[in-house]
């Protein structure tokens, strides 16, 4: 008997929790007003609904500024009902219901997350003396978005230019040139580059590797595939690591090289401007975690242009200073002291957001980012395997990956300008990530920015761009004059004409031959959506026309036809 009566009432809850969202308060709305009406007067129109009282009542003011409400109602009303009558009363702009809302991060899968204070720094996952939050916040960036694709598809890459790589590595998503045949000794997509599937060795002129440690723990912190239960988690977890490299050409490695690395990812991400997504590879940034100490720009003079020419073509580059305690605006560093407007330049900071020992300067050295202790995807005694090490070249991935993260979350208007204006949507990137920061005390007074790297932030300015641009398009919408809809059409006793203006107004009948019908007169200033009733009972059938004058303007005509 008992576990009948169990089972019936679990049925009985089951059925409303279906019937009833618990994710949000029951009896509250949130309104936003148009700044002329009155919560007073929506409460009185609303009093009532099919008969019943609702106690619908302004509770309290959310936003005195964007007019933004509280209501409380009875929760036994039907608030969808309720809902959808407050949403298309005049003088209310947005209402919705009032959500619960749980503190959440999004923790992935991955076994060794645990330890990569880098990405979640808790006070003791980056060792003694770690600090709490002296993190770039990924897990508050990976609730926004994880990576991949832009709004318009695009696939995601970002290019690390080091010695070599393991391909092999299962944790880590490399970029395959799929419009190029490997070995075949032909040039298959006309790139330029024979043979090019595996991305491009400019030591070798190949797509060999010969696996190395360094650029393959580099990559995993770009982007190791995230929560896919093995190892690490990149800053992105889908996007597209394409491997360059400046090889290590017989004599050595040199600077040659590292020109020609560079040169191939602005080939191909030109290609893909050119070929409006059809050919090339959409890279947006560069990871360089190599250099030369000491060094000065006036003798590097095309290996700093590689940063402009890149730039050009929409690619914004990060580099890694000096792993040694000198100031790089004084002393020189190649390529951190670099010109480019699009260049980021990195130090390294430790697990308490101090910086680290290498290069700094208020000129050229723009921000710090975890550096010490980085565990990533790694390549040792011939097999693929994670390691934690240290330097400025552990820092600068996670700035070249957070470019990549930022454009999977700029919408499609965004990507549109983006798609305009590729060099100049790059700089505003470069510029976003630098306003983005975490300013802190070690980073002060040494580097241009004060700050350390911040994931979340960097990627939450990205969506509020993109919300700053769809409010435009509501205000734009707002102040449209005219008539959004007629109904019933066709229709025999009354018409409800739906007009959107913010002045006094006629709602004008006419025949097919321009005659004015009927007119009503609309007092009514309030801005936005307002639903306009019309007697037509005693009009001849036929074809007519709805329009909107304000003495001064008329809107276009609705066809409406009356039986
Ligand atoms: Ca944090
Ligand atoms: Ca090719
Ligand atoms: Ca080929
Ligand atoms: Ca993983």
């Amino acid at each position: 008997m008992k576990n009948i009566y169990t089972t019936a009432l679990a049925l009985f809850f089951s059925v409303i929790a279906v019937a009833q969202d618990h994710n949000h308060v029951p009896g509250n709305l949130l309104v936003m007003l148009r700044s002329d009406a009155d919560a007073k007067r929506i409460q009185s129109d609303l009093s009532q609904l099919n008969g019943v009282s609702t106690q619908l009542k302004a509770e309290r003011i959310l936003s005195e500024s964007m007019h933004i409400y509280l209501f409380s109602f009875d929760p036994t009303v039907n608030e969808e009902l309720l809902l959808s009558k407050i949403k298309s009363s005049p003088g209310v702009k947005i209402a919705q219901f009032n959500h619960y809302v749980n503190e959440r991060n999004t923790i992935p899968n991955d076994p060794q997350f645990s330890v990569m204070w880098d990405m979640n720094n808790d006070g003791t996952n980056g060792g003694s003396g770690g600090v709490a939050d002296a993190d770039i916040d990924a897990p508050e960036a990976w609730d926004i978005t994880t990576g991949g694709l832009t709004a318009q598809g695009d696939s995601i890459v970002v290019a690390v230019i080091d010695g070599g790589f393991s391909l092999t590595h299962p944790d880590i998503n490399f970029w395959k040139n799929y419009q190029e045949i490997p070995n075949d000794s032909i040039d298959n997509d006309g790139n330029g580059y024979i043979d090019d599937f595996d991305g491009w060795n400019s030591g070798t002129n190949t797509d060999n590797w010969t696996p190395a440690s360094h650029g393959t723990h580099v990559c995993g912190t770009v982007g190791a595939r995230g929560n896919n239960g093995i190892g690490v988690t990149g800053v992105n977890w889908n996007v597209k690591v394409m491997p360059v490299s400046y090889g290590s050409g017989s004599g050595g490695t040199f600077e040659a090289n590292v020109v020609a690395a560079y040169s191939y990812v602005r080939d191909q991400r030109r290609l893909y401007n050119q070929t409006n997504g059809t050919q090339g590879a959409f890279v947006v940034s560069t990871n360089s975690s190599f250099g030369v100490d000491l060094a000065m720009p006036s003798a590097y003079p095309l290996w700093c242009a590689m940063y402009d020419s890149m730039g050009a073509v929409g690619i914004v580059s990060a580099a890694a200073t000096a792993n040694a305690n000198y100031n790089v605006d004084v002393q020189g560093d190649i390529p951190t002291s670099c010109q480019s407007n699009w260049l980021i330049t990195v130090t390294n900071t430790k697990s308490n957001d101090t910086k680290a020992t290498a290069g700094y300067g208020t000129l050229d050295i723009d921000l710090g980012s975890p550096g010490t202790n980085i565990t990533s995807t790694y390549y040792s005694g011939g097999t693929n395997t994670y390691a934690s090490i240290s330097g400025t070249s552990m820092a600068t991935p996670h700035v070249a990956g957070t470019i990549g993260l930022m454009y999977s979350v700029a919408c499609p208007q965004l990507m549109t300008n983006c798609k305009t204006d590729p060099a100049g949507f790059a700089l505003m990137m470069k510029d976003s990530l630098l306003g983005a920061v975490d300013p802190v005390a070690g980073l002060a007074g040494i580097t241009v920015t004060g700050g350390r790297l911040n994931l979340y932030k960097a990627v939450k300015s990205m969506q509020n761009y993109c919300i700053a641009t769809s409010v435009n398009d509501l205000n734009n919408r707002e102040q449209a004059f005219g008539i959004s809809s007629v109904y019933p059409n066709p229709a025999s006793q009354n018409l409800t004409v739906v007009i959107n203006t913010f002045e006094s107004s006629d709602i004008i009948l006419s025949n097919v031959l321009g005659q004015e019908m009927k007119r009503v007169h609309n007092e009514n200033s309030m801005r936005g959506k307002q639903l306009i009733k019309m007697d037509i009972s005693n009009m001849a059938k036929g074809v007519y026309f709805v329009s909107l004058s304000n003495g001064n303007k008329k809107s276009g005509v609705v066809k409406v036809v009356i039986y």
